[in-house]
């Protein structure tokens, strides 16, 4: 096949996906990039990578909304298309890729039930071998999602946002947005050794916070510019290694300019390309889960935020079907 036979392939290929990839991207049912709605993922046909919404917003601290952020990143999701221009490939036709709704969180008041639910739910999808790409919610949500994965092997983690997220008890409550990496690394699922920060412009952290005491690195936003994107994520890789490692990304590492509609807003971060351009980098690590939190879309303009979310959420899939589809790969130890 020639280069143009050859992208014409990838596209049929990725529009078997769903019925909804031959409709127009702005009509039909939401789901993340119009794939296959699967709430029968349990008895259905096996899955390979779920993309789940998270719909929880009681941990923050500040600004709120982000419970709407998984149903308005579908909504916009329906304007990333399939191919990955950076990459090379489009992350659909080689493995079983769907929307399986919402995680089942009843106890929608309560912050410990939510992520006691949290964690059930993806104990059960990690026990299949599924892996998840979620959506937000506050960063709270990403306490479980972790907390399934690294049940029997601490993570690496690689965590972009503005804020450290490294605190270790609010007003007597040591679960909330800020707190779920101090968690992952007191209840061991987390590798502190194997952290590393980016994108932070934290004001109120402390000289020097209880990951970093731990052994996690961080690469904040002078030393972002100092060093480049390319090398950041090199940096980035050199500290995860090859072993498990875990994706988190809080949208509040952009720039207000690029994403105002967030809980927690900061001055000064990374554009939107650079932080496509900052996962691209990290193609081939050992991904097992990532997700993409703090999308607020009663403060958003015009959608960007959600949609420069649904971006970064297809940039992680990419990063998760190579990785699946690589002799490297290696399945969560359950
Ligand atoms: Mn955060």
């Amino acid at each position: 096949m020639n280069n143009a036979e050859e992208f014409y392939h990838i596209i049929k290929q990725s529009m078997e996906v769903s019925p909804e990839m031959y409709m127009k991207s702005y009509s039909g049912l939401s789901t993340f990039f119009r794939t296959k709605y699967r709430p029968d993922w349990e008895t259905g046909d096996p899955l390979d990578i779920a993309l789940v919404g998270v719909p929880s917003d009681l941990g923050l601290t500040q600004r709120t909304g982000a419970r709407h952020g998984p149903r308005e990143i579908r909504n916009q999701s329906s304007n990333v298309l399939y191919y990955n221009m950076s990459m090379k490939m489009s992350p659909f036709g080689k493995l079983a890729i769907a929307d399986i709704g919402d995680a089942f969180i009843p106890s929608a008041f309560d912050l410990q039930n939510v992520a006691a639910e949290s964690l059930a739910f993806f104990q059960r999808l990690v026990d299949r071998g599924i892996t998840p790409i979620v959506a937000g919610g506050d960063h709270s949500i990403t306490y479980p999602v972790m907390k399934a994965l690294g049940r029997k092997a601490p993570l690496g983690l690689i965590h972009i946002d503005s804020h450290f997220d490294m605190a270790e008890s609010l007003n007597g409550s040591n679960l909330h947005h800020g707190s779920m990496f101090v968690n992952g690394i007191k209840e061991g699922f987390l590798d502190p050794k194997r952290i590393v920060h980016i994108a932070i412009r934290d004001p109120f952290a402390p000289m020097e916070t209880y990951g970093e005491v731990a052994g996690a690195t961080t690469i904040d936003m002078d030393r972002f510019y100092e060093l480049g994107v390319d090398a950041v994520a090199a940096e980035a890789r050199r500290i995860v290694g090859d072993g498990p490692t875990y994706i988190s990304f809080d949208i509040d590492a952009l720039d207000p300019a690029f994403a105002p509609g967030t809980g927690t807003p900061a001055v000064g971060g990374i554009t939107s390309y650079e932080a496509k351009r900052l996962l691209h980098g990290l193609r081939r690590l050992n991904i097992v889960g990532a997700d993409l939190v703090e999308v607020s879309p009663p403060f958003d303009s015009a959608g960007i935020t959600a949609l420069a979310g649904a971006q970064l959420m297809f940039e992680l899939l990419c990063l998760v079907v190579e990785n699946r589809l690589s002799d490297a790969h290696q399945a969560v130890p359950n």
